[in-house]
């Protein structure tokens, strides 16, 4: 009995001290009113119908989907190394915000029998890429080499767009429908808790998280925040 409980304390020990952050976006305020978009170009693959704006995914409580929150300067886990990866499949990029990690590989993959490009271009549109995509299954890959939002356009179809964050810590998410992110093992700390809509910009709060358990951290954004 003793030796096993002092192979229990020697497990315990050996596992560093970490806890899961976690919490929800949700927009106070107004809610925008935001314009279908047009299809103009390739009727015939892309329909006719107007695509309704990709911008504001609302739960009915006001979770704000699509918000990406990171947790600024945490160490820890190492990010993931992908492949990840970006598709324009039925004439919208999907997915429409992802994570990816700085330095690692992002697969651009056309899946339409159309001519697709992927213009890429950073918060302050400074190009960081521009490459045309034209055979359906065609793919090819980039890798982004500083942290930060990527804006992503087809200049094609004007109604595709998609957003990027470059990011070089695992703690970084993509909210869900309802709001919600989760960093599961985060080292006990304070930090900044950073979140980024692309209407309601970006908003910091700290943020202190304990050796072990749980901590909740909800962020509120408005238009005034944008
Ligand atoms: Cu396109």
């Amino acid at each position: 009995m003793l030796r096993a409980s002092a192979l229990a304390l020697v497990v315990l020990v050996a596992a560093p001290a970490s806890a899961q952050l976690a919490g929800r976006v949700t927009l106070s305020g107004p809610i925008p009113k935001l314009a279908a978009r047009p299809v103009n170009a390739d009727a015939a693959i892309c329909g006719r119908t107007d695509r309704p704006s990709p911008s504001l995914v609302l739960s009915k409580d006001k979770g704000l989907a699509n918000a990406v929150v990171w947790l600024e300067g945490a160490k820890g886990l190492a990010p993931p190394k992908g492949p990840f990866r970006l598709d324009q499949k039925s004439c919208l990029f999907s997915p429409y915000v992802q994570v990816v990690s700085k330095g690692a590989p992002v697969v651009f993959l056309n899946s339409d029998a159309v001519l697709h490009n992927v213009h890429a271009a950073t918060a302050a549109s400074a190009l960081i890429f521009n490459k045309a995509i034209p055979i359906k299954g065609q793919t090819f890959t980039e890798t982004f080499s500083e942290t930060g939002i990527v804006r992503v356009k087809c200049d094609i179809h004007t109604w595709m767009t998609a957003w990027i964050f470059v990011s070089d810590t695992t703690y970084a998410a993509v909210t869900d429908a309802e709001g919600r992110y989760a960093f599961p093992g985060v080292p006990p700390g304070t930090y900044r808790l950073k979140a980024w809509h692309e209407l309601f910009g970006e908003k910091s709060q700290p943020v202190t998280v304990p050796p072990s358990g749980a901590a909740r951290a909800d962020v509120l954004l408005s238009l005034l925040d944008g």
